[in-house]
C-alpha cells in the first residue's frame, strides 16, 4: 500500500513541485501536547504542530474532531499534518483538538451538541463556547504565532468548524466547513422523515459515553455474521428486533428511537438556524455525490449568504463522494463513472491554500462566490451566486406511457400507473452486496436493475437533441394515492447514457457504459412528514394526496445523445428503514404485522398531474 501512496504523490509532484516525504512532519516540526481548560474547566487535549523554522511567525489551522488526534504522545507524528500537503508546504501551526467527551478529552459527549445562543454563566458551554475558549488560550500561549487563526474540517470536523463561525473568537479569521453536518435529521441518520438504517451499524461510534481520557477506542460494532446486509435488515424484520445487538449504555440508539420525528430533540442540535452574524471569511465545501453529508454544506453556504449578506462567503461544490477532496489521487471517479484528472489536486493548491493564504497570511487570490464543478459536462465553472440566476424554471410532467416531457397531461392520455409496494421484497437501493461502514459509491450507480422493477416507476424524455444544463435544486411534485395510511416516496434523476457510450476503467465487470443509468440526484421524503417535519399524518387511503419531495442542488449537463429519466419508488432498503405503510405512532416500535403490502398510485392527469420542477442554466457563466 506504501508503494502505492508513493506512486501517486510523485505523480502530484508534476501538479505541486513539492515531493510527498513521510518524515516530512517530523523533519519540519515540533509537537506539543496541551490540555485546554474551558470556562466551565473541562480540559480539552490539544495537539500543536510548529514548523521548525522560527524565523517567521505562522497562522494557526485548526480542526476539532470526535475521532481522535492520533497519535498521541510528543514524539508521535502523523504521516502528513494536513490532507492538503500545500498547506505544510507553505508553513503553518496544525492544531488537532479531540471536542468534548472524545478521546483524551474530558467531559460529556453529546451528538451535535446543542448550541447555546444566550449564555449567562459558564457552565453554559457548547462547541462555539468551547473553541472561543480553545482559541483564546492558544494565541496567548502558542510560540510564533502571528494571531490569526484558520478553521477547517470534514463531515463531522466540519459540524464544528461551523460551530467557530458563531460567536467567533476574534482572531478566527477564516473557517472552511466541509461536507459540513447541518443537520442530523437531513444529514446521516435521517433523509426528511425516514430513517438510515445503513448507518445502524455506525451508532455505537457517537452512542457510548467514554470513561474518561483515553487513547484507545471504547466502543465496538455489532457483528451482523454476514456482508449481505440486505438479507440481514430483511431477516431481522421490525427496527425493534435491533435492540438485542444494543445494550442500555448506548444513549444515541435509544434518542434515535424515541425520536422518530423532528422534535425539539433534533430541531434543538441544526446548527443552520443559528448561522447568523457570521465574521470570518467562510469557504463551504461539498460533494455532489456525497451520500452523508449534502443538505449540510449546501444549506450551510445558502443560510450564511441569505442572513449575512456582508460576509465573505463562498462556495465550493466538486464531483466527490464523502470528502474525496482531501485524498490527492490524480484520476477522480465515483463508483462506475469517471469525472476527470487532478480534481482534488486542483482544489487543494488552487482553491484550499489560496483561500486560508488570503484572510490567514495575506497573500492575493481572486477566488469565486461559487466554484462548480459540471458533473455531466466533466468541467469548473464559476458563478457569481448560487444556485445560478441565468436559469429558466422549467417544469417537468409525468406521463403515462413511461413518457416525461415539459407538456401538461391533456385529458384523453392515461391519467394513473399504479405498483404494488411490499415491505417484505423492498426495492434495493444498490445492486452491491456489501457491509458499508455508511452508503457511499451507490450515488452514481447504474440504476437499471431498479427500472426493470414492477415497483419502480420510470418516466423518461426523447433523446436530448442538444445538450441540457440543470442548475440548482429540484422538486418533484408528486399527486399521489396509497391503499395504505403510510408510504415513502423516492424520486430519483437519472441520466441515460447513450448505446454507444465507453466503459471508464473503473466499470465494474457486469456492467457496460452503454445505455447506463447514472443515478445523479435521488432524495426520499417520508410521507406522513409531507407536511411538517415534527408532525406525522396518516394518509387517507384511496385519496389523492400531494406529496411534494426536495432534492438536493445539482450541476449536470445531459449531453446531447442523452436521456433524462425519472424514477419513482417506495422503498430503498436497507439505505433507508421499511416503511410499514400502515400508519403507526414510532416505526421503531411497529411490529411485524403492521408490515403490508400497499398498492401506491402515481397520478399525471390533467386534473392531478404529477411534475418536476427544474433550472436550466441559460448560458454557462465563466467556464474555466
Ligand atoms: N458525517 C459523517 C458521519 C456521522 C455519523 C456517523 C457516520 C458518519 C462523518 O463524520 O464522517
Amino acid at each position: 500500500m506504501r508503494l502505492l501512496f508513493c506512486l501517486m504523490a510523485s505523480w502530484a509532484i508534476c501538479l505541486s513541485g513539492f515531493a510527498q516525504d513521510w518524515d516530512y512532519p517530523k523533519t519540519h516540526y515540533d509537537k506539543f501536547e496541551h490540555r485546554i481548560p474551558m470556562r466551565d474547566g473541562v480540559e480539552l487535549y490539544t495537539a500543536v504542530y510548529i514548523p521548525k523554522d522560527t524565523t517567521r511567525d505562522y497562522p494557526m489551522l485548526m480542526m476539532r474532531t470526535p475521532y481522535s488526534c492520533y497519535p498521541y504522545g510528543p514524539d508521535k507524528y502523523p504521516e502528513q499534518l494536513s490532507y492538503n500537503k500545500y498547506l505544510m508546504q507553505d508553513g503553518y501551526i496544525f492544531v488537532y483538538q479531540d471536542v468534548r467527551g472524545r478521546w483524551m478529552s474530558e467531559g460529556e459527549y453529546d451528538n451535535m451538541r446543542p448550541h447555546v445562543p444566550n449564555k449567562t454563566s459558564n457552565q453554559d458551554i457548547d462547541e462555539s463556547s468551547d473553541t472561543y475558549d480553545a482559541v483564546d488560550w492558544l494565541v496567548k500561549n502558542i510560540p510564533h504565532n502571528n494571531g490569526r487563526v484558520g478553521v477547517y474540517g470534514i463531515s463531522y470536523p466540519g459540524f464544528y468548524a461551523t460551530t467557530s463561525a458563531i460567536e467567533a473568537h476574534p482572531a478566527v479569521k477564516a473557517i472552511s466547513p466541509q461536507a459540513c453536518i447541518g443537520d442530523f435529521y437531513f444529514d446521516d441518520f435521517h433523509h426528511q422523515g425516514a430513517y438510515l438504517l445503513s448507518y445502524w451499524r455506525v451508532t455505537p461510534l457517537f452512542g457510548i459515553q467514554h470513561d474518561g481520557p483515553t487513547t484507545k477506542s471504547w466502543y465496538e460494532f455489532p457483528d451482523l455474521g454476514t456482508e449481505d446486509q440486505y438479507q440481514f435488515f430483511l431477516d431481522a424484520g421490525p427496527l425493534k428486533n435491533l435492540d438485542q445487538y444494543y445494550g442500555e449504555d448506548n444513549f444515541f440508539w435509544k434518542q434515535l428511537k424515541e425520536h422518530p420525528d423532528y422534535d425539539e430533540f433534533w430541531q434543538k442540535r441544526g446548527i443552520i438556524q443559528h448561522l447568523n452574524d457570521i465574521k470570518p471569511a467562510m469557504m463551504i465545501v461539498g460533494g455532489w455525490f456525497d451520500a452523508e453529508d449534502l443538505y449540510g454544506p449546501l444549506n450551510t453556504y445558502q443560510t450564511i449568504e441569505r442572513n449575512n449578506p456582508e460576509t465573505y462567503n463562498t462556495i465550493v461544490m466538486g464531483p466527490w463522494s464523502h470528502g474525496d477532496w482531501a485524498r490527492a489521487k490524480g484520476r477522480q471517479a465515483v463508483g462506475n463513472v469517471y469525472f476527470g484528472e487532478g480534481i482534488s489536486e486542483f482544489y487543494q493548491y488552487q482553491i484550499e491554500r489560496r483561500f486560508f493564504n488570503k484572510f490567514l497570511k495575506d497573500e492575493e487570490a481572486d477566488l469565486p462566490e461559487a466554484y462548480m464543478y459540471n458533473s455531466g459536462s466533466l468541467a469548473w465553472s464559476t458563478f457569481d451566486q448560487w444556485p445560478p440566476q441565468n436559469v429558466q424554471p422549467t417544469t417537468w410532467y409525468l406521463h403515462g406511457g413511461q413518457i416525461l416531457s415539459d407538456a401538461a397531461p391533456t385529458k384523453d392520455e392515461p391519467e394513473q400507473t399504479q405498483f404494488i409496494s411490499d415491505p417484505h421484497k423492498p426495492v434495493p437501493y444498490s445492486e452491491d452486496i456489501k457491509l458499508v461502514f455508511t452508503p457511499r459509491k451507490f450515488m452514481t450507480d447504474d440504476q437499471r436493475f431498479a427500472a426493470r422493477r414492477p415497483d419502480v416507476l420510470v418516466f423518461e424524455t426523447e433523446v436530448l437533441e442538444e445538450d441540457l444544463t440543470l442548475a440548482g435544486p429540484i422538486l418533484a411534485q408528486l399527486q399521489v394515492e396509497t391503499t395504505g395510511t403510510d408510504a415513502d416516496w423516492v424520486v430519483k434523476v437519472i441520466d441515460v447514457f447513450p448505446a454507444d457510450a465507453e466503459d471508464p476503467d473503473e466499470m465494474q465487470d457486469h456492467l457496460k457504459m452503454s445505455n447506463y443509468h447514472m443515478l445523479v440526484r435521488s432524495e426520499v421524503l417520508r410521507g406522513r412528514y409531507r407536511e411538517d417535519f415534527a408532525t406525522p399524518k396518516a394518509f387517507k387511503p384511496n385519496k389523492v394526496t400531494p406529496v411534494d419531495v426536495q432534492l438536493q442542488d445539482v450541476f449536470h449537463t445531459f449531453k446531447k445523445g442523452h436521456k433524462v429519466q425519472i424514477q419513482v419508488q417506495s422503498s430503498w432498503f436497507p439505505y433507508i428503514d421499511r416503511n410499514p405503510q400502515t400508519f403507526v405512532p414510532n416505526i421503531f416500535e411497529a411490529d411485524e404485522e403492521d408490515f403490508q403490502a400497499q398498492t401506491h398510485t402515481i397520478h399525471h392527469s390533467a386534473k392531478y398531474p404529477s411534475s418536476i420542477q427544474v433550472t436550466i442554466l441559460q448560458e454557462d457563466q465563466n467556464p474555466r
